[in-house]
């Protein structure tokens, strides 16, 4: 138990080491996103999709919105190589995280919590 503890500690550190400088943050209703950009939601420990478009080779907005007190972040993962091309900040809610996700090459990814890795889904740049 403690061995995990301290797992998802430093799991929580490092995403937000990566994205605490790039995602603006609020614990207030999200906002209503922008064109191009792309909105997904957890509650229950469950997606509220299963799938994602977004632009190809273009940088995007990613709102995710935590509605639980439950630990949570979105990360793509590049499926050809087990790469992860971004990785959101891992937050309780509820609350929200706009996550400025970098340009991808068209293609199939998935994406999931990093939490909870059967909380996952699938990307679709195009
Ligand atoms: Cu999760």
């Amino acid at each position: 138990m403690r061995r995990l503890a301290a797992r998802c500690l430093a799991i929580v550190g490092l995403a937000c080491l990566a994205a605490c400088s790039t995602s603006a943050q609020a614990d207030g209703p999200p906002p209503i996103p922008a064109s191009g950009s792309a909105s997904i939601a957890a509650d229950r420990s469950t997606f509220d999709r299963e799938r994602l478009d977004v632009p190809a080779d273009t940088a995007f907005q990613l709102l995710f919105e935590n509605r639980e007190g439950v630990l949570h972040n979105v990360a793509i993962v590049d499926p050809a190589n087990g790469t992860t091309p971004f990785v959101g900040e891992i937050f309780g809610g509820p609350g929200w995280r706009m996550y400025q996700v970098p340009a991808l090459p068209g293609g199939t990814y998935a994406f999931r919590c990093d939490v909870h890795l059967e909380m996952s889904g699938t990307l679709v740049a195009d």
